[in-house]
């Protein structure tokens, strides 16, 4: 038997009551044998947060009877986004897969099934249903700080860039990876359009906060809501450093972190952080969602280094979702020609 089949067969069903629970903090909590304290359920959360997971996980797509093409049901629809769709590839990022051995495209709704995106659910593979109702259009970009020119960039403004296709690896802290053919503009056209002044030495990125829309706000209070994250201004204007705009061709999906979302493929996951709603230019160093919640396990560099142990578990391995592959984790990705003279110490 395959190994996805191995894992369907393995999933218990998910019951309605169970998906419930999960949006409902009181019995979510219980579930995790959490007490209701913020702190004690902090703790847990964080704990389970980038730590815990089960493989089976990701193929719940089978049980709830749900295709490919409901899964990725992109999040802007207009006519005028959708033709932009889908951009041209650039296949000079194909040799830096897999260290330049042959590679394969993770199966679509693999990707857009296992998700993580707290502010729907910690429940990978229900946070695609849980979003559905979130809204995307209209959507601005807040750009501020240390730049000569602010803007609020709407979608139509940021689709004016120029965009393209990428094959990137992307790696997660908890070990799984996937490789997906990104759209995106190039991060560093579009901080060039607000003019950085030469003090910005960083950049902040906030996701939206709509507790309405966002199940998981409430499910966690814990959190230091909105998820903030950050790069230095370098890692920011490095060539390889998107704000993705599409996957697989067409406009990203919810789940995915629409309409906007970064890219960043040398660096774990929880950097690339999803529907950005404000980018700041700094002079200081600004901490991040996960090293505020723990310093220890998510500083705020975070490259994919396979010989830096995460505290609770190896990164010397990866694993590809879909296929269950496990490879080498290559340092920086395999993107050490890009990347590795930010790092020289
Ligand atoms: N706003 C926000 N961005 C986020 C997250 C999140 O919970 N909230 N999770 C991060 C983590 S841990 C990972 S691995 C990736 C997952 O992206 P994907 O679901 O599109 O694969 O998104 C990152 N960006
Ligand atoms: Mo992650």
């Amino acid at each position: 038997m395959s190994y996805t089949n191995r894992i369907w067969k393995a999933i218990p069903k998910l019951t309605p009551t169970d998906e419930a629970d999960y949006v409902n903090r009181r019995s979510f909590m219980k579930k995790l044998g959490v007490g209701a304290s913020k702190g004690a359920a902090v703790g847990a959360m964080s704990g389970l947060a980038i730590g815990c997971l089960l493989d089976s996980d990701a193929l719940f797509a089978q049980d709830l009877g749900v295709d490919e093409k409901t899964l990725l049901a992109p999040g802007l629809k207009g006519k005028d986004i959708l033709a932009k769709f889908p951009a041209k590839r650039d296949k000079q990022y194909d040799k830096y897969m897999n260290g330049g051995k042959a590679f394969k495209l993770t199966d679509a709704k693999f990707a857009a099934i296992y998700n993580n995106f707290y502010e729907f659910t910690t429940r990978k593979t229900l946070v695609w249903r849980l979003a559905q109702k979130f809204t995307v259009d209209p959507w601005t970009i807040e750009v501020t700080g240390e730049c000569k020119k602010p803007a609020k960039l709407d979608i139509d403004k940021l689709m004016k860039l120029p965009q393209e296709e990428r094959v990137y690896r992307f790696r997660c802290v908890e070990t799984w990876a996937m490789d997906v053919p990104w759209t995106g503009i190039q991060l560093s056209d579009v901080l060039k359009l607000v003019e950085p002044t030469s003090k910005a030495k960083y950049v902040r990125f906030t996701t939206a906060m709509n507790k309405k829309e966002m199940p998981g706000i409430d499910a966690a209070p814990g959190y230091p809501w909105p998820y903030f994250e950050g790069l230095t201004i370098d890692e920011a204007m490095n060539e390889l450093t998107l704000l993705g705009t599409g996957i697989y061709g067409k406009p990203l999906p919810k789940q995915m972190g629409a309409p906007f979302r970064l890219v960043v493929p040398w660096k774990y996951g929880y950097k690339s952080i999803k529907s950005i709603v404000k980018i700041e230019l700094l002079e200081d160093k600004p901490t991040t969602f996960w090293e505020k919640l723990q310093p220890a396990e998510y500083p705020f560099e975070s490259n994919i280094e396979p010989k830096v142990p995460h505290p609770r578990w190896s990164q010397a391995k990866e694993r590809l979702i879909g296929t269950g592959e496990v490879r080498p984790t290559l340092l920086y990705g395999g993107y050490g020609d890009f990347v590795a003279k930010l790092y020289k110490k």
